[in-house]
């Protein structure tokens, strides 16, 4: 049988950084009790490295909510896990086990099966439950994962554990009800919409009762928290502390998405989003008291493959109806292609347990760089086709994964790119406070405006190791001097 061709380098399975210097939450992951790690190991949400490697989907059983979240317009997604955009296809348990069986075939490093909306799933329990049901019985490798408001968590946390859902994401803005009340401006609670303060207590008090329970069963619990500029960024520091001191495992601040045609109340009122240095910021003062995602896409309730990818148009029902499947076949090249990645991030992890802190002054300012790449932790993509930057941090402490920019592909592959330089000029400007960026390949006009905005753009690393290459870029960056020159020196001297 033919396995499909992950594209693993060799650079790749040596691996980069030391893990211990490199403050990436890999290294997080390597200091957990094994029970732990085993749950977390190949979950692209919980473990950063996994994400490199590992996909999940989602499947879109639960249409209905018990609140209303300012930030939320019922006609799209979840904005707790998701981008704006309409669910193309609500589900029932059954279409959701045979799609989740038909990507299991077709995307073998799928590891995860999430449900996350398009509504509360806990507020569709019978949906959520059943369909939990039939996926531990067909497909019990498959880690269940599930995405709440919190509202029903207490009264569920029973049935979640018989499930074997292992992982519990809470979505909570606040521990405060007079910020409640800006956020949310009803809950439906025992028959009766309950309004304001009110309603936020009682909205608070379930998520915080519900966190307690699942974390005595041994749930692994991430929160999720919308930043929302003057409504609870100030706040949620104690968020993070509270939430880390009763348990949860992983923080993840996520931007407002907020965009007046959505509909949305927040996006009519012009409530902006945080800047991408306010949600980094924001994560640094958090990263003192908690584990913090860092990478997490904003994923549709639909969404399907790696996280920042959505393959979700491949899996409509009637193209699966269409699908000719050997599930045997299938399942055992699953097998196959899972262990052999865990043997080669178990490889990377030993080889970047055993190098040495990098060789660089103490005292260096730290730098950041964009990287353009499609997975595996490598420099594998054209900066003309990347969708998004991942955001690298250097320093004499080694490399750290900071965020993720989204960006608009300017390029499509032919020649003729027509509205090209606007859409290249608004990547330019989201790579802000970047001081290079590394890509497979680059044409000569983002070079020239890379340049023109003080970025150092570098093609020189394709292939290789993110971690590795970044080090090695600051490395040349201290040795010709360019740390101490600010990028607005740098735009000075190009300019010249
Ligand atoms: Fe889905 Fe959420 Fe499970 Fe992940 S997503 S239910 S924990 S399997 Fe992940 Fe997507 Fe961010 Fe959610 S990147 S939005 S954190
Ligand atoms: Fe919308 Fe999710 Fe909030 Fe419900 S919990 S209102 S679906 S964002």
């Amino acid at each position: 049988m033919d396995l499909p061709v992950l594209n693993i380098p060799e650079t790749a399975k040596e691996g980069g950084c030391s893990a211990s210097s490199c403050g990436s939450s890999d290294s997080q992951v390597n200091h957990l009790p094994d029970h732990i790690r085993e749950k977390v190991q190949n979950h692209p949400c919980y473990s950063e490295d996994a994400h490199h490697y590992f996909a999940r989907m989602h499947v879109a059983v639960a249409p209905a909510c018990n609140i209303q979240c300012h930030y939320c317009n019922r006609k799209y997604d979840c904005a707790n896990e998701s981008r704006p955009g309409v669910v193309s296809e609500l589900l029932t348990p059954e279409q959701a086990v045979k799609k989740t069986m038909a990507v299991a075939a077709k995307i073998p490093q799928m590891t995860v099966l999430g449900i996350a909306g398009p509504g509360d799933p806990l507020a569709n329990p019978e949906r959520t439950f059943e369909t939990f049901r039939m996926l531990t019985r067909d497909a019990p490798d498959i880690k269940l994962c599930v995405s709440t408001n919190g509202l029903q968590l207490p009264e569920s946390v029973d049935e979640l554990a018989k499930a074997n859902i292992d992982h519990v994401t809470i979505t909570i803005n606040t521990i405060d009800a007079e910020i409640g009340a800006k956020i949310y401006p009803w809950i439906f609670w025992k028959n009766r919409r309950i309004k304001g303060r009110k309603g936020a207590q009682i909205l608070i008090d379930q998520q915080q009762k519900g966190l307690e329970m699942l974390v005595q069963r041994g749930i692994l619990v991430k929160v999720n928290s919308v930043m929302i500029p003057g409504i609870n960024d100030e706040h949620l520091a104690e968020v993070s502390r509270t939430v880390k001191s009763k348990g949860a495992f992983l923080h993840n601040v996520m931007p407002l998405i907020a965009e007046a045609e959505h509909g949305t109340f927040y996006g009519v009122m012009g409530q902006r989003g945080p800047t991408p240095d306010e949600l980094m910021d924001l994560q640094e003062r958090c990263s003192g008291d908690m584990n913090m995602m860092r990478h997490c896409r904003q994923c549709r309730a639909d969404a399907v493959g790696l996280l920042g990818e959505d393959r979700g148009a491949e899996f409509t029902l009637d193209k699966i109806d269409a699908m000719e499947i050997d599930y045997a076949s299938a399942m055992e090249m699953r097998r196959q292609v899972q262990e052999g990645i865990m043997a080669d991030m178990e490889s990377k992890r030993s080889t970047q347990q055993k190098k040495a802190k990098p060789a660089v002054p103490d005292g260096a300012r730290p730098v950041l760089m964009a990287v353009a790449t499609s997975g595996q932790g490598i420099i594998n993509q054209h900066f003309g086709h990347a969708k998004e930057f991942q955001i690298y941090q250097a320093s004499p402490e080694g490399v750290r994964f900071m965020s993720h920019r989204k960006t608009e592909q300017y390029c499509s592959g032919d020649s003729t790119c027509g509205d090209a330089e606007s859409a290249l000029a608004i990547t330019v400007r989201s790579l802000a406070g970047c001081e290079a960026v590394l890509c497979s390949k680059i044409g000569y006009e983002p070079w020239e405006m890379l340049e023109e905005a003080g970025i150092v753009p570098n093609g020189e690393h394709a292939m290789e190791s993110i971690e590795e290459a970044v080090m090695a870029v600051y490395r040349e960056m201290l040795e010709n001097g360019k740390v101490d020159e600010t990028p607005a020196a740098r735009r000075a001297n190009a300019e010249m």
